[in-house]
């Protein structure tokens, strides 16, 4: 029965809904804004520090070289695009976290602190042990958001992920030996379809192209070994990528096309 009283929960997902009242809603608006127009930067012609570090297929992988008090804070950029799925498929699966063990290779555990709206959660994670450094958790917020403006001009839709480090809830780590890591992340991706086809006709899914951009700022919290470090992430980034939008390609592929 619908209500006065329940009627913000039949906003709909992706616009933030009732998380707009809750006490970080001003800085998860800010800093998705604030991502997703350092998304739509380019990575320049090598000038502005952006080094490829893969390039395989439809992958490339960029990073920047930063150092802050001798740690490793390497931003990363990488574009990638896929056949067979929508921008909002693609990011359901990142941000809905039933899924999330099954592509995130590096997680041990994951635990929802908040669901403080359908589109808005905080985490804390826990991740594997990277021999000789200490273990690493996470606590961070994730949103998900339709993004209707400054589409680039071939896309029909686009959907963002956010992930933001947050101390707006003090839990302590699952181990105490785990050093807490600070990160930024956005994924967003766009739909595009064949020239002249619209979402209301019918389509297979053969004629879906997901473009995907993900940016992701990493600061390791305590000191762990540089070149190991950037070992590590050379290796880990593209198996991620390719085995996320592996994931959902399969997870999608008998299912109706979701906009
Ligand atoms: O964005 C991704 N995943 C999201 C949902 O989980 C979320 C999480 C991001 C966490 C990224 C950092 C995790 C590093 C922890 C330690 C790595 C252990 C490696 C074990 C190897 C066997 O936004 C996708 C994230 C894809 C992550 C690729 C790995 C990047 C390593 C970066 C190094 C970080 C510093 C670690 C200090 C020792």
């Amino acid at each position: 029965v619908q209500t006065e009283e329940n009627d913000s929960n039949l906003e709909e997902f992706g616009t933030g809904g009732p998380a707009r009242n809750h006490v970080l809603w001003s800085e998860i608006d800010r800093v998705c804004s604030e991502q997703l127009r350092y998304a739509r930067e380019g990575v320049g012609q090598g000038g502005n520090g952006w080094q490829i570090f893969a390039d395989e297929g439809e992958i490339k992988m960029y990073k920047r070289e930063e150092e802050v008090n001798g740690l490793v804070m390497d931003p990363l950029k990488a574009y990638h695009s896929v056949n067979g799925v929508t921008a909002r498929e693609m990011c359901h699966y990142f941000f809905m976290p039933e899924f999330r063990n099954e592509w995130e290779t590096t997680l041990e555990d994951c635990t929802i602190l908040e669901k403080i709206s359908s589109d808005t959660f905080v985490f804390l994670q826990t991740h594997k042990r990277i021999w000789p450094a200490s273990q690493r958790d996470a606590l961070f917020w994730s949103h998900m958001r339709k993004i209707t403006d400054g589409l680039d001009e071939d896309a029909i839709d686009m959907w963002v992920v956010c992930n933001n480090s947050t101390e707006y809830s003090k839990q302590e780590s699952k181990n105490s030996k785990c050093v807490r890591i600070f990160l930024t992340v956005i994924l967003a991706c766009q739909t595009l379809l064949p020239p002249g086809k619209t979402k209301n006709d019918k389509l297979s899914r053969d004629e879906l192209t997901c473009k995907i951009t993900y940016c992701s700022v990493v600061n390791p919290g305590g000191w762990a070994p540089a070149s190991a470090l950037r070992a590590v992430y050379k290796r880990e980034y593209p198996k991620f990528l390719k085995r996320f939008t592996g994931y959902v390609i399969d997870q999608c592929k008998d299912n109706p096309i979701m906009f």
